[in-house]
C-alpha cells in the first residue's frame, strides 16, 4: 500500500470545479477567506452548457471574477498550477467528464467525485485509469474533504457557521476519514469539542468501490508529522477496515487510532439490511460492523463500545497525548469574522435596508401568485373574470359584479374601430415594414393622444369639475368657448347624430340601467344637447361616455371614497381602459396583415399634396 496519488490538500491548491455549482464555489472561498489563504482556491470553473465567461464571487468584503470555461481542456491548459478537480457532474454525465478530465489533464492529480449513483462498472473503469496516471481520488458520493488553513472541498463542513463552531478555520492535530459525509460533519464537531480539532478530513463516500480507501489515508496521516492521532468512522459493508487492522498489527501505522463501525444496529433486523449507502450493507458475517469493530479492537485502535462513547474515546487518547507530552495543543487564533450574504443576513432578521422599491397589487413569492392579496386560484374560484382582474390591479378593490362586467364591456367597445384610425393605420404601416408585434403595437398605441382615444382623462376631469363647481351644462360650454378649448369627449370625425356611434348607447344605457348613480353621464347629455345643436358631430363620443360613466362607478360603486375615486381618476387610469381595450384591435390588425402577406406600404404620390411655399 503507498500513498501515491492521494490529494494532498495544502494551503497553495487550486480546484477547478465542474458544473455550476455557485453556492458551493462561494463556501470553497469563504472558507479560505476565513482560512486566511492568500489566493482563491477555485481557480476556475467547467460548465460545458455555456460560452466561456465570467462569474462575479465574494472574497470576503470585495469580489472577484472566477473565469467559467466551456472546455476542460482549455481550462486546464490556463491554469497548469491547478491540482485538484471538483466535479459536480450528475451520475449521468460524470463518467464521461471524469474520463476526459482524466485524458486531458497531466497536472490535475486528485478527482473529487460527488455524484452518487455512479454505476459500479463506470467507478471501476475510472479507478483504473486514474491509477494508471497516478491521479487520487475520493468518492465518489461523497461530500469531499476538509483541511483547515487548506482547502475544502465543495459542501464540505456545511455552512459558514458550523465551520466557524467545528474550529476549521484552522488546524488542529486530529486527521480522520470516514466512510459517509453526512457523519463527517458529525467528525467535525465531536473532534473539535474533544481535542484541538480537526487538521484534515476525507469522507472516501459511501459507494461500494470508493475511489480511495481508508488505509491511504490513514497512511498519509501516518507520515504528516504534524498529524498526532487519527479517527476512523467506518460502516457496516465491506472489508476495507480489515486492511487498516493488518496496518494497525504490522506496525505500519502507530499513531493512536480511535475507531468505529456504524451499523451494529442492524443486528437487530432478522434479514440484511441496505442502509443509505450503496455499499452499507453486510454480504458475510466479516462485513458487519460487529465484526470489525471487534477486529479493529483487536488489532490495537481504540474502540469505544458503543457510538455515543466515540467521543469520550477521542476525548481520553487525546488527553493521554497531551498528557504524555506527545502532544502540544495547537494555539487558539482569534474567531474570523464571518462574512455574512446579505439575504442569509436578512433571513435571520440581523439585518435591515430600505426596499428601494415599493409594490402593494402583487406577489408571486410564496406558494402561490396573489393580487392584491387574493391568491390566483380564488380568482379563478370566484369566476372574477378579466374586469375583476383588472379591478385588482388596478385599483386593489374588489368590485361588484355589475361593475366587472362594465370594465368588460368597456374593453369590448374600443377594441376596435377599423383600420382607417390612426392607431390602427400605424400599427398596420409598421407591420407592412416588417416589423414585429410589439414594435407595430407600440407603434399604434403612440398615437392615443387627446385627438385620438385618450381623450378619457381629461374629458372625465373637465365634465366632473364643471358638475362639482354647480355650474350648468349651458354655462360649462360658454366658458370652454370663451377660454377657447375643446371639451374632450365631444365631438367625432364620422359619428354624429344622424349617424349615433352604437358604442356609446351601450355604455350609457348600461350605465343608466345598473349604476347606483348617473349624475355626471347626465350632466354631459346636458352638455351634448348644447354641442349638437351647434354641429351634429359635436356628440358625447366613446372617450367621452366612457369617462363620465366611469366617474359615476368609482364614486358611487361603494369601494371607494370620493376623494379616492377623484384620485384614481387623477393618476390617469381611464387612458388606460382604451389602451388596454385597443390593444387587442391593433394587435389583430398585425396579425391580419402577416396573414395576409402585406408588402411595405408606401404611400402613393397622388395622395400627397406637394406645396413649395417658397413661391
Ligand atoms: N369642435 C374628435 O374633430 C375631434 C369640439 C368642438 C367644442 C369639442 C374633435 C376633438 C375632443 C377630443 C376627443 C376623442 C378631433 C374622439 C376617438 C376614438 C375613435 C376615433 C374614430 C375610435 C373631431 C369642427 C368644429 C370646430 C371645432 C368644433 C370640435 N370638437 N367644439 N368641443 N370637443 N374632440 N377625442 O371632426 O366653429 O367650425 O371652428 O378634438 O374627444 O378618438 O373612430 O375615429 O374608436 O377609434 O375634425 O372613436 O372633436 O372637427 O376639429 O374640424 O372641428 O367643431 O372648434 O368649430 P373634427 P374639427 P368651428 S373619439
Amino acid at each position: 500500500i503507498q500513498d501515491e496519488g492521494i490529494v494532498r490538500m495544502e494551503s497553495h491548491t487550486r480546484c477547478i470545479v465542474y458544473g455550476m455549482q455557485q453556492r458551493a464555489v462561494q463556501g470553497m472561498l469563504d472558507f479560505d477567506y476565513l482560512c486566511k489563504r492568500e489566493t482563491p482556491s477555485v481557480a476556475a470553473m467547467i460548465f460545458p452548457f455555456s460560452q466561456n465567461h465570467y462569474l462575479k464571487f465574494y472574497w470576503g468584503t470585495s469580489e472577484r471574477l472566477i473565469p467559467v470555461f466551456q472546455d476542460i481542456k482549455e481550462a486546464v491548459k490556463k491554469f497548469p498550477d491547478v491540482s485538484v478537480l471538483v466535479n459536480f457532474s450528475s451520475f449521468r454525465s460524470v463518467f464521461s467528464s471524469t474520463m476526459e478530465a482524466l485524458a486531458c489533464s497531466d497536472t490535475i492529480k486528485t478527482h473529487a467525485i460527488i455524484a452518487e449513483g455512479v454505476p459500479e462498472s463506470q467507478t471501476r473503469l475510472i479507478i483504473k485509469r486514474a491509477a494508471a496516471k497516478n491521479v487520487g481520488l475520493i468518492g465518489p458520493a461523497t461530500v469531499g474533504g476538509i483541511k483547515p488553513g487548506c482547502l475544502r472541498i465543495g459542501n464540505t463542513g456545511g455552512m459558514l457557521d458550523n465551520i466557524v463552531q467545528s474550529k476549521l478555520y484552522r488546524p488542529g492535530s486530529v486527521a480522520y476519514v470516514s466512510k459517509s459525509g453526512g457523519m463527517s460533519n458529525e467528525l467535525n464537531n465531536i473532534i473539535s469539542q474533544t481535542s484541538d480539532g480537526v487538521f484534515e478530513g476525507v469522507a472516501i463516500g459511501g459507494d461500494k468501490y470508493p475511489g480511495s480507501t481508508f488505509i491511504q489515508h490513514l497512511l498519509r496521516y501516518q507520515q504528516n508529522p504534524e498529524v498526532k492521532m487519527m479517527v476512523l468512522l467506518g460502516e457496516v459493508g465491506g472489508t476495507d477496515e480489515f486492511e487498516v487492522c493488518r496496518a494497525l498489527q504490522s506496525g505500519l501505522i502507530t499513531k493512536p487510532l480511535v475507531a468505529w463501525c456504524i451499523g451494529t444496529c442492524a443486528k437487530i433486523f432478522p434479514f440484511e439490511v441496505q442502509f443509505g449507502h450503496a455499499g452499507a450493507c453486510a454480504t458475510g458475517e466479516s462485513e458487519t460492523a460487529e465484526a470489525k469493530n471487534a477486529a479493529l479492537a483487536h488489532a490495537g485502535a481504540v474502540v469505544p463500545k458503543n457510538f455515543d462513547l466515540f467521543g469520550q474515546a477521542i476525548r481520553d487518547t487525546y488527553n493521554g497525548l497531551v498528557a504524555s507530552g506527545a502532544l502540544v495543543p495547537r494555539p487558539e487564533v482569534p474567531v474570523p469574522a464571518v462574512p455574512m450574504d446579505y439575504a442569509w443576513a436578512k433571513k435571520l432578521g440581523m439585518i435591515r435596508k430600505p426596499a428601494n422599491f415599493i409594490s402593494s397589487i402583487t406577489d408571486d413569492r410564496g406558494e402561490e401568485l396573489t393580487y392584491a392579496g387574493m391568491p390566483i386560484s380564488s380568482v379563478f374560484e370566484n369566476e372574477m373574470g378579466v374586469g375583476g382582474v383588472l379591478g385588482l390591479l388596478w385599483f386593489k378593490r374588489r368590485l361588484p359584479q355589475y361593475a366587472t362586467k362594465f370594465i368588460e364591456m368597456v374593453l369590448m367597445v374600443t377594441a376596435d374601430h377599423g383600420p382607417a384610425v390612426s392607431g390602427a393605420h400605424n400599427t398596420i404601416v409598421t407591420a407592412r415594414a416588417g416589423k414585429d408585434l410589439i414594435s407595430s403595437l407600440v407603434s399604434g398605441l403612440m398615437t392615443v393622444g387627446p385627438r385620438f382615444g385618450g381623450a378619457l382623462d381629461q374629458a372625465a376631469e373637465m365634465f366632473t369639475k364643471a358638475y362639482d363647481s354647480g355650474m350648468s351644462p349651458l354655462e360649462f360650454v360658454n366658458k370652454m368657448k370663451a377660454s377657447n378649448q375643446l371639451i374632450m369627449g365631444i365631438g367625432h370625425r364620422i359619428k354624429s347624430t344622424t349617424n349615433p356611434d352604437k358604442r356609446v348607447t351601450i355604455i350609457k344605457e348600461y350605465a343608466l340601467e345598473h349604476f347606483p348613480a348617473n349624475n355626471i353621464l347626465n350632466f354631459a347629455l346636458e352638455v351634448e344637447k348644447i354641442t349638437t345643436k351647434k354641429r351634429s358631430t359635436l356628440i358625447l363620443n366613446v372617450d367621452g361616455a366612457i369617462a363620465v360613466c366611469f366617474v359615476d362607478l368609482l364614486r358611487n360603486c361603494g369601494a371607494f371614497t370620493q376623494e379616492e375615486a377623484d384620485e384614481q381618476i387623477a393618476d390617469g387610469c381611464l387612458n388606460g381602459l382604451f389602451v388596454l381595450g385597443r390593444s387587442i384591435g391593433f394587435i389583430g390588425h398585425y396579425l391580419d396583415q402577416k396573414r395576409l402577406k402585406q408588402p411595405l406600404y408606401r404611400h402613393p404620390w397622388d395622395d400627397i399634396s406637394y406645396m413649395d411655399d417658397s413661391m
